[in-house]
């Protein structure tokens, strides 16, 4: 059977070059190019997943955040979740493997996860925009039915869309309606539910400007919006109608460069969030008091959130355990409020959210948000129904079962899947509203310690080895001395380096107490990354 499948994709779907590609932080990316054998591959490993599971898969073709040329897949488990990390590697020695010895590996994999191939296999996929993503999608359905396997396409989603249909279409419904019209209904419904009973709004206002990043999500918010009636007025900028996907805008471009995107004039009194290309991160912004750009990114989102959901446990009286996980992205200053004003304790994973998810689910309800605005928050089974049943228990008082039916309309309307701007936009002003914040109200909760992120080019990023929180470089030799000398020279500073899992290059962080010392140490560092990883291009 593998013999045949691979008789019939070759021909199309060749491995032209013998360029080495990684499953890495958020599955395979490169140049569009260079990946159509990658993804038909794919579709044969979702098909082998899918028969081992007994359950739909899902398979997801974008590349995020990265620049428009670049494409890049990953697949979806069962329940919305990122793709086991031990298939990973499957995935990786499929990709690479060469045409005459794909058909040897993948009955291998069958033998050894011991696959029956006579299971039905039923794969989900959508796509972002990206133009190579129409001929990308083709060439993973061809790689689907080589197997066998049904294919669902849905066309285009953002990628939290898709993760959310998979969980749907796995529980038959009871995580929501498998429909684009489905998720926006379920979504809808909650948000109004919790945002129309607020009186007192204080100086909450229910307009928002959101930057799409001329991405996939600037048409699926359009077509939320329609469901939400007058509650919430979203002015879409950056739609794809003109400019560059993730050029000058889009969340990653916020976050990193601080400032206001293009295609936004961004004045006082404004409400600015940025989604990224695939939707799955958002980042709020707006001009302060100060007539300055404020940003407030996935930290400050992770603190709202957090104290939010720990306040509505407390009303209701039940015994959770709420944790929050952060990366060493995390601004010192968030950690050091979510752990001694909040009193939430706080986790640190690695980059990338299947690693955050994975300690998420330590917790009865776990949020978990990257600095970049990647997160979400996840209820374990049973917290989630220790609530709905609080929800209808008539011998708690009524100010323990209203808190208890808020917790459930807000799990309904929190994307459980994954990171999901739209979802997490929909929370946010929720609770400032409830909060009755504007953006200096929400900015003042505490103040961030300046910091920078630097990108370094490098010949070979993966010399670079970390611990596993990524805050300490381990390998090449002498690189973590120098990296502390550096910072000993700056107050309240801490700087990391680690090698992207997304992009060809080597990320740099650098903390301290203003921004020039953040700025100089950041540049110091990457000095150092040029001089002992051995960096490509002009030296920083
Ligand atoms: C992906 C991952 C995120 C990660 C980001 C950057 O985001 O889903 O968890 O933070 O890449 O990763 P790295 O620093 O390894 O390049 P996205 O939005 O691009 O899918």
């Amino acid at each position: 059977m593998t013999e045949e499948a691979v008789r019939q994709i070759t021909p199309y779907f060749p491995r032209k070059s013998d360029k080495f590609i990684q499953y890495g932080t958020a599955g395979f990316r490169t140049k569009g190019s260079d990946l159509p054998h990658v993804i038909c591959r794919m579709g044969l490993l979702a098909v082998l997943r899918s028969k081992l599971k007994k359950a739909c898969i899902g398979v997801m073709i974008t590349a995020s955040h990265n620049p428009e040329d670049d494409n890049g897949v990953k697949l979806v488990d069962p329940l919305g979740e990122m793709l086991e990390i031990s298939w990973e590697k499957l995935a990786t020695n499929i990709a690479n493997v060469s045409d005459d010895k794909l058909s040897e590996v993948l009955s291998s994999i069958i033998e050894q996860e011991k696959i029956d191939m006579a299971v039905p296999a039923t794969v989900i996929c959508a796509r972002d925009t990206r133009p190579s993503s129409v001929s990308l999608s083709e060439a993973l359905q061809r790689g689907i039915q080589a197997l066998n396997g049904e294919c669902i396409d849905f066309g285009l989603l953002t990628t939290p869309q898709l993760h959310y249909m998979v969980r749907c279409k796995n529980t038959n419904g009871a995580y929501g309606k498998c429909t684009e019209n489905g998720y926006n209904a379920k979504l809808a419904v909650s948000f109004v539910k919790l945002q129309n009973p607020v009186t007192d709004k204080g100086k909450y206002t229910s307009e928002l400007t959101v930057d799409c990043a001329n991405g996939v999500g600037a048409n699926k918010v359009k077509e939320l919006i329609k469901f939400l009636g007058d509650s919430l007025t979203v002015n879409v900028c950056n739609d794809g109608s003109t400019g560059k996907l993730n050029y000058m805008c889009g969340a990653d471009y916020v976050k990193v460069n601080q400032c206001s995107p293009n295609g936004i004039n961004l004045t006082p009194g404004m409400k600015c969030a940025s989604y990224d290309g695939d939707a799955d991160r958002i980042v709020y912004f707006f001009m302060g008091a100060d007539n300055k750009f404020h940003l407030m990114d996935g930290d400050r989102i992770a603190t709202l959130v957090a104290g939010y959901l720990k306040n509505l446990v407390k009303e209701t009286g039940l015994t959770l355990n709420l944790g929050l996980v952060q990366t060493a992205y995390a601004n010192g200053s968030s950690t050091k409020y979510i752990t001694d004003k909040l009193q939430v304790p706080v986790a640190c994973a690695a980059t990338g959210v299947k690693h955050l998810h994975a300690m998420a689910v330590g917790f009865d309800i776990g949020v978990y948000f990257e600095a970049n605005g990647h997160g979400t928050v996840i209820f374990s089974d049973t917290a989630e129904a220790k609530i709905r049943e609080a929800g209808k228990n008539e011998s708690l008082t009524e100010a323990q079962r209203k808190a208890a039916e808020t917790l459930c309309t807000s799990i309904d309307l929190i994307n459980q899947t994954v990171g999901d701007a739209i979802s997490d936009m929909l929370l946010v002003e929720v609770i400032l509203c409830k909060q009755g914040y504007d953006m200096q109200a929400w900015f003042e909760c505490y103040s961030d310690l300046p910091n920078r992120q630097l990108k370094v080019k490098v010949k070979d990023r993966t010399v670079i080895k970390t611990t596993a929180d990524e805050t300490q470089a381990t390998s090449p030799d002498g690189l973590q001395s120098a990296i502390d000398e550096l910072v000993k020279k700056y107050n309240s500073a801490r700087s990391f380096v680690r090698p992207s899992g997304t992009e060809d290059i080597v990320r740099v962080y650098a903390e301290a107490d203003t921004q020039e010392a953040a700025d100089s140490l950041a540049n110091e560092v990457c000095k150092v990354v040029y001089d002992i990883a051995g960096g490509i291009g002009e030296r920083p």
